[in-house]
């Protein structure tokens, strides 16, 4: 039997579902800028940057580096907003649990995540892990 050393947890959608949110973050912004999206495109910014995602919200549409930067500070906001309800009653079922055992049995663990929310997301839900 192998021994566990250690885990790699992803966040959005694996440890809070923070990716319900970033999907209606980015549904809004379609919204207001005409374009189509739904969820089976909100499959594809799983796991990618924020201007990944924009780019897959996009759907080959050009736009100038100021549209882009503007676009992704909107989404942004409207993340941030969701944000505000979250606490740590927002860890999925089974995840304070586990991370109680992992630490009990001092296996360590840490998260990784392409999202730049991810440190103050984690702040929110009262995981307190070091930010590299
Ligand atoms: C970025 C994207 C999201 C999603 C996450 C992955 O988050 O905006 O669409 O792909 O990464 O967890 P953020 O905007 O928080 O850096």
């Amino acid at each position: 039997m192998s021994t566990l050393h250690a885990i790699i947890f992803d966040l959005d959608g694996v440890i809070t579902d923070t990716a319900e949110y970033h999907y209606h973050a980015w549904q809004r912004l379609a919204d207001e800028e005409g374009l189509t999206f739904d969820r089976e495109a909100n499959e594809r910014c799983r796991g990618v940057t924020r201007r990944d995602s924009l780019m897959v919200v996009l759907g080959g549409r050009p736009e100038s580096e100021e549209r882009l930067q503007d676009m992704m500070a909107r989404k942004q906001s409207y993340y941030e907003a969701l944000l505000d309800q979250i606490g740590p009653a927002d860890l999925l079922p089974g995840v304070a649990d586990l991370l109680d055992q992992l630490d009990a049995a001092a296996i360590p663990y840490a998260i990784a995540s392409a999202s730049k929310n991810a440190p103050a997301v984690c702040a929110r839900l009262g995981l307190s892990l070091i930010h590299i």
